[in-house]
């Protein structure tokens, strides 16, 4: 299970407490996962998140588990998941399990990668078989801002393989990204969920 792990165990299982936290130096991070240092960023260069949040706002409108797997290109995985009982709104737009990440002091993204697959089981609700079903699903929604509180919809995007791939995504000025999120778009429950290895960027 993508949730007994010991990061997660230590944080208090698959837990959906949204994490909204600028200051990482200050206790209420998640245990395991530590605030990175900013590196500087020169216009074309990449960029690596420094933190990642689990922006979900309750269990029963999705979760999300494991975010701190996003920082690192290296098989181990986030989910996004849904147990299909409602929906909330980022941006005045439905989604269901949200996880979000920040990059570095001052730097300003102008394209984003994703590694991402579906799972059946994001974080603990299963897929089942049938239309609809294990199989199908595969769409996130991408969001980006200058703080997690000002967020807005950069676009949909639809996952084209059962395997790892990255997508990469342009991300415009008007954006001011420092951070994005990832949606969990609320195509059925009982369908697949979203794995997500890393996220990186390019510089402004
Ligand atoms: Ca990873």
């Amino acid at each position: 299970m993508l949730c007994s792990t010991l990061v997660f165990v230590a944080a208090g299982g698959c837990s959906t407490t949204t994490i909204v936290k600028k200051d990482g130096t200050s206790g209420g991070a998640p245990a395991g996962q530590e605030r990175r240092e900013s590196v500087p960023c020169k216009g074309g260069d990449t960029t690596y998140p420094i933190e990642a949040f689990d922006i979900s706002s309750d269990e029963a409108s999705g979760s999300a588990c494991n975010v701190g797997n996003v920082l690192d290109e290296d098989g181990s995985f986030a989910a996004l998941d849904w147990p299909g009982s409602g929906t909330h709104k980022l941006a005045g737009r439905d989604v269901t399990g949200c996880l979000a990440a920040e990059f570095g002091d001052d730097i300003t993204l102008s394209s984003l990668s994703m590694r991402m697959r579906p799972v059946g089981t994001g974080c603990g609700h299963a897929c089942t078989p049938g239309d609809d079903g294990c199989g199908s699903g595969w769409k996130v929604s991408i969001f980006a801002g200058p703080s997690i509180e000002e967020l807005d919809f950069l676009q949909q995007l639809s996952l084209t393989t059962a395997d790892f791939f990255e997508y990469r995504i342009a991300v415009y000025d008007r954006f001011k990204a420092k951070f994005i999120a990832i949606c969990r778009e609320p195509t059925p429950a009982e369908g697949d969920d979203i794995a997500i290895d890393s996220v990186y960027g390019f510089c402004r």
